[in-house]
């Protein structure tokens, strides 16, 4: 049967005085430790070379800029592309992203995979956009995803990857509390979708929610999707105290029965791994969740109308 190792490469906290070059070192030693257990797959988390610069209120476009990526690989990444086209081994990055197009500079906060040759197989740009666009200076950090990025434009989509032996989707963090994402994805023949986060053990929404229920909410998000569409599903944290500033960690490695088969259990860099059984979801596929035998979209109109 089709098999893949795949390990979700989870980083501790990056804070503001660390260097790019830092946190590649970083990974690089979670790449060759991935590496090391025969994994062919390794997901690293959401705007994975900084520190998760939405929770700070910045005026001077020039200070925003600092954490955005004009190419990629960038000189500080290109180790990181070079050692895994050296091992043989695919991955997923998520950083932000500054683009040039028709004439104007746009941001997104996006996801890439690159297959085990180096090449960039596809980019995924984050559609859900979480937090607000204003100041609010009475919350203890801000969540301003709305001010520094815009909207994905690209779509969910889909990439073969692996000598086709495996079609893989992406998305990134809040895009996994939304259904749709995983559906629409799903619908595009996705047998494993992969994504990082990066998501505070704190709601200042709702400061009163207890912190249990933001892993809850993560892992009851993933294991629905996983299920729901047969896939698994691969989410790896930004974790710990970034500056004082708590993300929750909770890596996992999702079967499509939903199951969770690896799991991490700090909030530092860490690897977990799992040799994922790729034809797993196929009964689900074909029983609970065939598409064409079940799906009634005449009676789903709604959930597309604005
Ligand atoms: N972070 C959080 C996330 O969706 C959030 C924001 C947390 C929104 C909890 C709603 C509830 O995991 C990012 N970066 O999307």
């Amino acid at each position: 049967s089709r098999r893949l190792k795949v390990s979700s490469a989870q980083l501790g906290p990056i804070h503001l005085a660390d260097s790019r070059a830092s946190v590649v070192k970083r990974m690089i030693e979670m790449l060759k430790e991935a590496d090391s257990r025969g994994s062919k797959f390794i997901v690293f988390p959401e705007l994975a070379l900084t520190t998760f610069f939405p929770r700070y209120w910045m005026e001077d476009p020039n200070e925003v800029e600092k954490y955005f990526e004009s190419q990629m690989p960038s000189p500080e990444t290109l180790p990181l592309f070079e050692l895994a086209r050296e091992k043989g081994i695919g991955f997923y990055l998520g950083y932000a992203e500054r683009t040039e197009e028709e004439g104007s500079t746009h941001h997104f906060n996006t996801s890439i995979l690159v297959g085990p040759d180096g090449r960039l197989i596809g980019k995924y740009r984050k559609v859900h956009l979480p937090g607000h666009d204003e100041h609010r200076p009475t919350v203890p950090y801000q969540h301003l995803e709305k001010k520094y990025f815009e909207v994905g434009n690209l779509g969910f989509n889909v990439w073969k990857m692996f000598k086709d032996e495996v079609i893989v989707g992406q998305c990134i963090c809040n895009d996994r509390r939304w259904p749709e994402t995983f559906r629409v994805m799903a619908l595009k023949g996705a047998e494993m979708v992969v994504l990082g986060y990066n998501t505070p053990s704190d709601n200042v929404y709702a400061p009163h929610e207890p912190p249990y229920l933001r892993v809850f909410h993560h892992m009851l998000s993933l294991q629905a999707a996983a299920y729901q569409n047969g896939i698994w599903v691969v989410a790896t944290a930004k974790a710990g105290k970034e500056d004082g500033f708590w993300l929750h960690g909770g890596s996992v490695i999702v079967a499509p029965t939903g199951e969770i088969v690896a799991k991490g259990t700090t909030e530092e860099d860490e690897v977990i791994s799992y040799d994922c059984d790729l034809g797993l979801g196929e009964y689900i596929r074909n029983t609970t969740f065939n598409f064409a035998k079940h799906r009634r979209p005449e009676h789903y109109k709604l959930i597309s109308e604005r």
